[in-house]
């Protein structure tokens, strides 16, 4: 099945926003299949946000997201990756549609709430950074036979 790495960010822990993000993906149907609490140490940062890393905006990202604890997570659902994304919105809060995760709770580009990898690629290189294979859980949730035809 399809994973993908999730996580809600020190804006969202603080603003109280950890179950309305879970029960979004939970009631849309996907799968938790990991999760834990931390504040995320600064290695794992640099892994996490490489892409970035030369950017102007780098060090504020960085500062900010290790302000305070996170909550990661890993997700599994047909086409999970691009049905999160949908679901978290853009990237820019300001341009994110009503009814996304950024569109219904944030403002600025600097706090969006939310991290979701874009590609099974990225999905599986950032599960790899943040999670140790028996951290992750298979198993069958009771109403799969309600959601897959
Ligand atoms: P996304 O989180 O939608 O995948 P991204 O990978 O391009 O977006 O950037 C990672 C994070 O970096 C993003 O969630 C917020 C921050 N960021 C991106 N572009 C920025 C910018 N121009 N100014 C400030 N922060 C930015
Ligand atoms: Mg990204």
């Amino acid at each position: 099945m399809d994973r993908t790495f999730l996580m809600v960010k020190p804006d969202g822990v603080q603003r109280g926003l950890i179950g309305e993000v879970i029960a979004r993906f939970e009631a849309k149907g996907l799968k938790m299949v990991a999760g834990k609490f931390e504040m995320l140490p600064e290695e794992r940062v640099m892994e996490h946000y490489a892409e970035h890393a030369a950017k102007p905006f780098f060090p504020g990202l960085k500062s900010y997201i290790m302000s305070g604890p996170c909550f990661l997570m890993v997700f599994e659902g047909k086409d999970v990756v691009a049905v999160t994304r949908k679901m978290i919105g853009a990237t820019n809060p300001a341009e994110a549609e009503p009814g996304t995760i950024r569109g219904d709770f944030a403002m600025e580009i600097g706090m969006n709430v939310i991290h979701g990898s874009d590609s099974y690629e990225t999905a599986e290189r950032e599960i790899g950074i943040h999670f140790r294979p028996e951290e992750i859980i298979s198993y069958e949730r009771a109403d799969e036979k309600y959601l897959y035809e």
